[in-house]
């Protein structure tokens, strides 16, 4: 038997740890998993990923319970989100090829709402979502075989099933190949999903979902592990130059399909569709899709120190939160990647310039090297800064003095740490508009932390940009 339906019971059982003799709901497992050793499965919140399997098939309890609270979803913003323990995503489970699931959904009588788990890696009704269908003060569970590996997306479907999975009921479930995957040094675990909310981006307070926005397929916030901020700062993924690093990536969606790409790095395995299948095991890749419902692995080795951002290169969801941080501890490798001292050939500049330009284009190209702070001389040409990457001193103000000498409107506006431009954190140049011919500024608090940080002129976002390091 492949899948199999407990009866719901009162409450849900605390089980100490791995051993497990009573058969759960007083009912014996079927024969077929009968004579399996019981163990509990070992939940990880995300980032986290649970250990390696290396062991044979076994009879897994996973325990999960609808956990509704309110939570801050982007800086100031609170939201209630509806979770499995409590997370958004919901923890990683790891299984193995050959295994008998045992899935436990606890919803408690505190809650509100009825939920249930359809888990992808299922061949059975509803992915389980039936079978695990519970009111507040309910508890039911199913077993299934684990029969194809791969990287699987679970999800709460029940009620409106937009609404559970966008207020954070959804996450991912590893059936790891009998032959287990090689082990790498660092494996992480990120969720992509969206949030509709009543508020506008920016708009701080308690947010409830708006579901015209979510019929629109028109997100407020696009984000990695639930929050806007869930992987930069503190939560920025950590790892060491030479690390092989595999991430699990799970799409929730709701709607939106993924466009994971890791900006300086290239995949060098990825395993399309979350799918272990040799043909499927693809190198050298530079963006994933990865639909809503679905799941990816990618494998790279990190080679040159540095912070890389984790993106989905719809890249208009960087602003709405979809962006996460990797950074690369360890030597510089200038045999794969070096700065060149910037010096300006002549007949690259796209206009005639005055001499006066020259001067300053010249000096400002210099200038890129060094530690700068006060006041920076930067121009404005069509369609881009000289210089486009300037190193500036952390913890003092500067002034960029903006000269525009092309024939379009500039400005220059500044990124907040998560690449925001819209954050309240954000700068941008006055006047908000440079003319052709005339000169404006943008002064800056250069945060005390060492990072980098981006530049545009919001007129010509794709072409116009740059990044300041903060030193
Ligand atoms: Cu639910």
């Amino acid at each position: 038997m492949l899948f199999r339906i407990h009866p719901p019971r009162a409450a849900a059982a605390v089980l100490a740890a791995v051993a497990i003799t009573s058969a759960f709901g007083g009912i014996a497992c079927s024969k077929d998993s009968s004579d399996l050793k019981t163990v509990e499965a070992e939940l990880v919140a995300p980032p986290g990923v649970p250990e390696p399997i290396r062991r044979g098939p076994a009879h897994v309890v996973v325990n999960l319970e609808a956990v509704e609270q309110q939570a801050e979803i982007a800086p100031g913003v609170q939201y209630t989100l509806w979770t499995f323990n409590g997370t958004n995503p919901g923890p990683m489970i790891r299984v193995r090829e050959g295994d008998y699931v045992e899935v436990r959904l606890n919803n408690p009588a505190t809650n509100q709402e009825v939920h249930n788990i359809d888990l992808h890696a299922v061949n059975g009704p509803g992915g389980g979502a039936e079978a695990t269908h519970v009111g507040p003060g309910e508890s039911r569970a199913f077993e299934f075989k684990a029969q194809a590996p791969g990287l699987y997306v679970y999800h709460c479907a029940a009620g409106i099933v937009a609404d559970h999975i966008s207020n954070g009921m959804y996450g991912a479930i590893l059936v790891e190949p009998a032959a287990p995957l090689p082990r790498v040094d660092k494996e992480f675990y990120v969720g992509q999903s969206e949030y509709y909310t009543t508020g506008d981006r920016g708009d701080e307070g308690p947010q409830k979902l708006d579901t015209a926005k979510l019929l629109a397929e028109t997100p407020t916030y696009v984000t990695f592990n639930g929050n806007t901020q869930s992987l930069t700062g503190e939560g920025t993924l950590q790892a060491e130059t030479g690390d092989t690093v595999r991430i699990f990536w799970a799409n929730g969606g709701p709607n939106l399909t993924s466009s994971f790409h890791a900006i300086g790095e290239i995949f060098d395995k990825v395993y399309e569709y979350g799918t272990f299948d040799r043909r499927n095991a693809i190198a050298h890749v530079q963006t994933v899709l990865v639909p809503p419902g679905g799941a990816a692995v990618v494998e790279f080795k990190t080679d040159v120190p540095g912070v890389y951002k984790l993106v989905d290169h719809a890249i208009s969801r960087v602003s709405k939160g979809a962006v996460g941080l990797l950074e690369v501890k360890g030597k510089e490798r200038p045999d794969i990647f070096r700065e060149v001292t910037a010096t300006p050939e002549p007949g690259t500049t796209a206009e005639p310039t005055t001499t006066a330009t020259a001067t300053a284009a010249a000096t400002t190209a210099a200038a890129t090297a060094e530690v700068l702070s006060g006041d920076i001389p930067v121009e404005m040409r069509d369609n881009s800064f000289a210089p486009k990457t300037m190193t500036v001193a952390a913890g003092s103000t500067v002034t960029f003095q903006l000269d525009n000498v092309g024939k379009a409107i500039h400005n220059m506006q500044i990124a907040n740490s998560a690449g925001d431009y819209d954050a309240a954190d954000a700068v941008k140049s006055d006047p908000e508009l440079i003319r052709p011919g005339e000169k404006g500024e943008l002064e800056w608090k250069v945060p005390a932390k060492a990072g980098t940080y981006k530049f545009r002129c919001e007129i010509h976002p794709v072409e116009m940009t740059g990044t300041l390091t903060v030193k």
